[in-house]
């Protein structure tokens, strides 16, 4: 059915959006079954590093005393300083109110104990399904780090996650570290020489292949420097041209760049302690053009990559770009992008993933996307009404599900239960 006005244009927008179920395809949450490692509660939510970076501009004490307390002493200090006093006004801040809010816990109270309370009795199974169903997520893609000794006990012991939730081999420290690196590797039983040569390929790709054995990973991600060059005469440039490549494409599995970020510039903050910087995009421009085959989902951190990245999947189709990762999720940044991605891309890109390392994240980061993204469409769609051409509501929620979920699914050429 034609939509013939402003108005019905925007209500078909939101229900589109508010009837999308969506699959999360970056996140750093576990399955249930995975235990302890699956953050979740009021006292991780307080003591997310966004938050704990914010707080350290409030208080004179210093990093190492801070990371000296107890999570709940730093979630009451992040509570008293962002949230007592002074307004949460930051997306950050603003991210724990809407997840109270829409959580049915009331925040009126200002009161740290008795949302804890509130907390207290759930288990992660049933907060995890309570999450989900909030926030119209059917399926959460996790961040799996084969080198994290917690993480690897669990998958060695032949642990697989629940249906809806899916793996990702991360392999930062073999891309970013690889002097470490190799070291853990032989300790593992691949047989690393000091030299680059066949053999160091052929264990290196025998380590991925285990991985992706017992992972089944929908994808493979790095996060990369500004600085991040390709080709490029460095462990970095020879593994991802031995090893990274030829693996994911026998595979065809995407190979995720995360480009942009500089780790540690303040290292006492530890996560909260990373910056942001402009890459230089002729990396991944050689990675497109020499390697056809391959597919590549890449996100970039520097707004001012953002411009020349859609520009670049303009020209290459086995580049998908995908969400407003991290310094760029905020509602001005994704409105201003989002806008920019669907003025140059349609709708051939992924506009967002939570990047959730603390369960009930997933409730507010996808609340503020929605509603940022509901602006974005309506006014793209009256653009097009108001030309005369016919806007049915058909077509938008074909738009929609292609967003917020067919888009990542079709370009891994796999299906997935909605
Ligand atoms: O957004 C974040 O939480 C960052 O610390 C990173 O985890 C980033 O998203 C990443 O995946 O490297
Ligand atoms: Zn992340």
């Amino acid at each position: 059915m034609t939509i013939t006005t402003e108005k019905g244009i925007r209500k078909t927008v939101e229900e589109a959006i508010d009837n999308q179920p969506i699959t999360d395809i970056h996140t750093h949450l576990f399955s249930p079954n995975f235990g302890d490692i699956l953050l979740w509660d009021i006292d991780e939510l307080l003591t997310y590093h966004y938050l704990v970076a914010e707080v350290m501009r409030w208080t004179d004490m210093d990093a190492a005393s801070f990371w000296r307390l107890n999570k709940k002493e730093q979630a009451e200090l992040i509570w008293q300083k962002l949230f007592i006093e002074r307004t949460p006004v930051s997306e950050a801040a603003r991210g724990v109110l809407t997840t109270l809010q829409e959580m049915g816990i009331d925040p009126k109270t200002k009161n740290l104990d008795t949302y804890r309370a509130e907390f207290a009795g759930r288990t992660a199974e049933a907060q995890v399904q309570a999450v989900m169903e909030q926030a119209n997520v059917s399926n959460i893609v996790m961040t799996n780090d084969p080198f994290d000794e917690q993480e690897r006990a669990i998958w060695l012991d032949g642990m697989k996650p629940q249906d809806n939730f899916h793996a990702v081999l991360r392999i930062d420290p073999l891309l970013n570290d690889f002097e470490n690196t190799k070291e853990s590797l032989r300790a593992w039983g691949y047989d690393i020489q000091e030299k680059w040569n066949e053999q160091s390929i052929a264990e290196v790709n025998r380590f991925l292949e285990d991985w992706i054995g017992m992972m089944s990973p929908l994808y493979m991600a790095v996060s990369l420097p500004p600085s991040f060059a390709y080709p490029e005469d460095s462990d970095r440039g020879r593994i991802i041209r031995d090893c990274i490549l030829p693996v994911t494409k026998k595979h065809n599995i995407p190979f995720a760049l995360m480009i942009g970020v500089k780790k540690r510039v303040n290292p006492d903050l530890i996560d909260a302690g990373d910056f942001v910087g402009k890459a230089d995009i002729s990396a991944l421009e050689n990675l497109l053009a020499e390697n056809q085959e391959n597919k590549f989902l890449v996100t970039m951190l520097s707004r001012e990559n953002q411009h020349e990245l859609a520009v670049l999947a303009r020209k290459f189709r086995h580049l998908m770009v995908f969400g407003c990762w991290w310094f760029m999720n905020n509602p001005v940044i994704v409105n201003e992008v989002t806008r920019m991605r669907m003025e140059l891309l349609n709708t051939s890109f992924i506009p967002q993933h939570s990047d959730a390392r603390v369960l009930e994240q997933v409730v507010y980061k996808w609340k503020h996307t929605k509603t940022v993204l509901k602006d974005v469409l309506t006014e793209k769609y009256e653009d097009v009404r108001s030309t005369g051409w016919p806007v049915t509501k058909e077509d938008i929620e074909k738009d929609v599900a292609a967003l917020f979920q067919e888009n990542f699914w079709n370009f891994l050429e796999k299906d997935f239960r909605r």
